[in-house]
């Protein structure tokens, strides 16, 4: 049995925050990388042994259990490690809000990438339709950030209080795709602080240069 975690993910992905969390808790773990978007079969039958939607982040545990949904395997490793303060605990006062935002991100914002990603999936081969898709799931995108700014007034130096919690890394990381980082300031600008002090985190700028690379131009 293999002793410790493994994650299949990829460079920018929606791994990226459970590989944070995972650093920030301290708990080693194996990468098996999976550009998923990239369709190469030999990914793609690899990913699907794990996660029947061929899709990333997914998390193996040394039982072999598996869990995916980047929300779920986040707020799981906040609760299994309260000792990293990464997530308010139940009882907290915080915690109902914490749970609708870490539902809200993927339910409202990262599902739309299934389209984004490859837009012919809803709107067949025609480019036209493909761009038309792409500005729509844009302005959503937008919206919702929009609407979760007039919502949340960040109490602390973070989305929930004084401790990073995996919220922040999951906003810090769906808000740098697109449509990008310098339209989320506009959209966001309460929540903007936060995202700018998880960027520079000293204890992920190691992690962010090797995963996420801050490369000339990424807030776009
Ligand atoms: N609901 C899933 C979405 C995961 C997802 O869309 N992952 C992307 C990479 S960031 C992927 O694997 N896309 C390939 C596909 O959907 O076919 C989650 O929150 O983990």
């Amino acid at each position: 049995m293999n002793q410790s975690l493994t994650v299949y993910g990829a460079l920018g992905s929606g791994s990226v925050p459970v590989e944070a969390a995972l650093t920030l808790i301290g708990l080693p773990y194996d990468i098996v990388e999976a550009a998923t978007w990239d369709f190469d079969p030999e990914v793609l039958a690899m990913v699907e042994k794990v996660n029947p939607l061929m899709q990333i982040p997914a998390l193996v545990l040394p039982s072999g259990e598996v869990l995916t949904e980047s929300a779920a395997i986040l707020v799981w490793l906040a609760d299994s490690h309260p000792e990293a303060r990464l997530g308010p605990p139940v009882g907290d006062p915080r915690r109902g809000q914490f749970l609708r935002w870490m539902t809200f991100v993927p339910a409202a914002i990262y599902s739309l990438f299934w389209v984004r990603d490859e837009p012919s999936r809803l709107g067949g081969p025609d480019p036209a339709q493909g761009e038309r898709i792409k500005a729509a799931t844009a302005e959503r995108i937008a919206d919702c950030w929009r609407m979760m700014d007039g919502q949340i007034a960040p109490a602390g130096h973070y989305l929930l209080g004084d401790d990073l919690s995996v919220l922040d890394l999951y906003v810090t990381v769906v808000s740098r795709w697109g449509p990008g980082r310098n339209r989320f300031y506009r959209e966001a600008p309460g929540l903007t602080p936060v995202v700018r002090r998880v960027d520079a985190d000293p204890r992920l700028a190691a992690f962010w240069a090797e995963r996420f690379p801050f490369a000339e131009g990424w807030e776009r």
